[in-house]
């Protein structure tokens, strides 16, 4: 049967029926089978202080259908946020792939994404260390495609097999229910101390990967390797890589936590306003291509999902761009109901035999049945593909194609042979050959798992080797089983001995004897140093787009000053909050008026990416005053955030006991309100670098 459904991003008939959209007028509110209602505020009751009724079908229609609202959560990326938007090709890549989206230069094919954290539940807080999931459907002309990958390259475990013991470890312990959203606990660490394949994500999660600035600053991997198929039938290998334009940027651990605590929805709400901006985040896919015969010769073993490709042996081929450009209506329609499935892949593009892969393309289809209540969640709209779907699978919970006819079986003559089998046209499995006995086993080069772990670690500056300790250190001091804490650090001596030492120094312990490895004879690594694995050891440039700056206000500030540094900030792409010890108007020290949209309460300053104290000596003495104000400047110190003080402003810095800038750190600027329209391009500078992380000497050789 032709699917008959209008593309994904227009309303549906039944929506439009049914909506009740907030601008919509002259709609009257009815029962789910369009009676009209007339009354929505009583039930009915036999008089005005009697019992209510059986008959209210009113009232019962709305309470049943409020008791069954709640559908079960993800088992695993249980919160997310998502957003529509297109995938664009740079060029025709149908040297390597048939695939769709590839087809030709400028081709844009409508996508969904969803990003996630995984450990949490669905209303758990969006910063805490753990991986991103970094989900993308393709609607394609050939079918959907999900990408379903996550902000870290590699991944715990080698083999499916492993992946409920992983998850059960890592989720709150099944006694009491705790932590939520956390890893730092004795079940995930005995579990992953007693497998060293896990050392190298372990690293990854500890990095500052870990808490991400934003969804719209992290990288997206499609961790396993995948094969691209030309029309001509012929493969190559492929590793998917998505970069954000705005760069990669993460936060430092004791934000994150304040942040969650300040605003649990922070990377929703970033994501969310962003877009409705029109400030569309964009991120480029780039490729590994690399063949069966290049794979061979790596000291790796490429379907080994714990190990990434350096770039320095296969480079990426940047082929497209990716850009969000839309909000979803309905969280729950769309964001909550979208289903990813590892297995919708389309012609063009085929698995590998990746021992995690292939226990992925079971587990999602099964998942969706229970989680979306049937075998038809194809059909929810933001799953439904736009490419036609006619085929004969008919019925089940909550079908909602009208499948006309007699005929629902292939082959058939009484519907003239339709749908027919697309032969060349339609997907067929890359015929790779496999004679091999059946063994529950894996290859020798599974067995070494720590020279990609070191590769990482060396390749970090030593600011991100510091925060890598210091993460290690608090997530095993949440651990209450000493020998689990022993026996994780003994594993960390194989990483590197000097984060072991780090991290045992954390823990007030001395350093263990290195844990034994199972691989006696392993392959000397191509490179001990990649670049590209630091965040911070590259230089980039990303400018202030959508980045958040605070300007403390108060009775009496300089006005002018802040008009022009907002001015020239606001041009520059930032967003500018101006915040009082509470929202509303303030009388500026010419008498003109500035409105706080923000209080110190309702937005501490770990909310934002760089501060400007006012002047205007009424107005600094007030903020002196304030039992708010020093933890925000103190914390936008310690968080390595931009700060410009302007005249007066600079006693707030004195009282917080910060000094100026040094050498070192160019981060906290010095003005004379008459200056703001020079110094606004050097704190435009200093936000773009994101983070200083290393501050004044005399006060703190590193941040935290
Ligand atoms: Fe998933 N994973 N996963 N996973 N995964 C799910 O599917 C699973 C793995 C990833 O925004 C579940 O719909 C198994 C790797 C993302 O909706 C479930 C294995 C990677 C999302 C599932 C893995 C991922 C999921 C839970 C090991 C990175 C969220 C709900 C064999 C490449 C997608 C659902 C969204 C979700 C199973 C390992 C990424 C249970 C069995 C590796 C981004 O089916």
């Amino acid at each position: 049967m032709e699917n008959t459904r209008k593309p994904i991003n227009t309303k549906r008939a039944l929506n439009e029926k049914c909506a009740t959209a907030p601008e919509a007028t002259s709609q009257v509110l009815t029962t789910n089978q369009g009676v009209p209602i007339s009354d929505n505020q009583h039930s009915l009751k036999a008089g005005l202080r009697g019992p209510s009724l059986l008959e209210d079908f009113i009232l019962r229609e709305k309470i049943t259908h409020f008791d069954h609202e709640r559908i079960p959560e993800r088992i695993v990326h249980a919160r997310g946020s998502g957003a529509h938007g297109y995938f664009e090709a740079y060029d025709a890549f149908t040297k390597h792939t048939r695939a769709a989206p590839f087809a030709e230069k400028g081709k844009v094919t409508p996508v969904f994404v969803r990003f996630s954290t995984v450990l949490g539940e669905r209303g758990s807080k969006d910063t805490a260390r753990d991986a991103r999931g970094f989900a993308v459907k393709f609607y394609t002309e050939e079918g959907n495609w999900d990408l379903v990958g996550n902000n870290i390259p590699v991944f715990f475990i080698q083999d499916a097999i492993k992946f409920p013991d992983l998850v059960h470890a890592a989720k709150p312990e099944p006694h009491h229910g705790m932590p939520q959203a956390a890893a730092a606990h004795d079940t995930f660490w005995d579990f992953v101390s007693l497998m060293p394949e896990s050392t190298h994500m372990l690293l990854w999660v500890m990095s500052d990967r870990g808490i991400p600035r934003s969804y719209r600053m992290m990288q997206g991997f499609g961790v396993h390797t995948f094969r691209l198929v030309n029309e001509q039938g012929a493969s190559v290998f492929c590793k998917f890589h998505w970069r954000p334009f705005l760069g990669t940027h993460a936060l430092v651990w004791d934000e994150a936590v304040k942040i969650s605590g300040a605003d649990p929805d922070f990377h929703r709400r970033d994501l969310w306003e962003a877009i409705a901006a029109g400030e569309f985040p964009e991120w480029e896919l780039g490729l590994q291509i690399f063949t069966e015969e290049q794979a061979e010769s790596f000291s790796f073993d490429v379907l080994d999902a714990t190990k990434l490709i350096p770039e320095e042996l296969v480079p990426l081929t940047p082929v497209g761009r990716m850009v969000l450009n839309r909000n979803p209506e309905n969280f729950f329609a769309e964001t909550e109901q979208v289903a990813f499935c590892a297995a919708h892949i389309i012609p063009g593009i085929d698995f590998s035999n990746d021992p995690l892969l292939a226990g992925r393309i079971h587990s999602y289809v099964d998942t969706q049945i229970s989680r979306l209540g049937g075998p038809n969640f194809h059909e929810i709209p933001v799953n439904a593909p736009l490419a036609a779907v006619r085929n004969n699978q008919r019925d089940g919970m909550h079908r909602q194609a009208i499948n006309p006819g007699q005929v629902a079986y292939e082959p058939n003559s009484l519907a003239g042979g339709c749908p027919f089998q697309a032969g060349a046209a339609g997907f067929a499995s890359f015929p790779q050959t496999t004679a091999e006995d059946k063994v529950r086993g894996k290859p020798e080069k599974f067995n070494e798992h720590y020279a990609q772990a070191t590769l990482f670690f060396n390749s970090q500056t030593a600011v991100e080797k510091k925060h890598i300790a210091a993460a290690f250190a608090f997530e095993l001091s949440m651990v209450a089983v000493a020998d689990i804490r022993q026996r994780m650090v003994s594993s960390l001596v194989n990483v590197s001995p000097e984060l072991a030492a780090d991290v045992a120094a954390g823990l007030g312990m001395a350093v263990p004897l290195a844990m034994p490895k199972v691989c006696r004879d392993p392959v000397a690594p191509e490179i001990t140093v990649s670049l590209p694995l630091s965040l911070m050891a590259l230089p980039g440039e990303c400018g202030i787009r959508t980045r958040q700056v605070a300007i403390l206000v108060e009775h009496g500030v300089h006005h002018a000053s802040l008009v022009t540094l907002s001015t020239a900030l606001v041009d520059a792409g930032a967003v500018v909050h101006f915040v009082g010890p509470r929202i509303g108007l303030f009388t500026g020290a010419n008498g003109a008026d500035i409105t706080a949209n923000k209080s110190m309460q309702n937005s501490p300053s770990v909310l934002f990416d760089a501060l400007v104290l006012p002047d205007g000596s009424e107005a600094i003495q007030a903020l002196a005053d304030n039992v708010d104000t020093m933890p925000f400047i103190k914390d936008a110190f310690r968080h390595g955030k931009a700060i410009l003080a302007f005249s007066a402003g600079q006693e707030l810095l004195d009282m917080a006991g910060i000094e100026p800038t040094t050498d070192k750190d160019k981060s906290i600027l010095l003005a004379e309100s008459t200056d703001a329209a020079e110094i606004a391009s050097a704190f435009i500078k200093a936000i773009a670098a994101h983070r200083h992380p290393t501050r004044a000497k005399n006060q703190r050789d590193e941040m935290l």
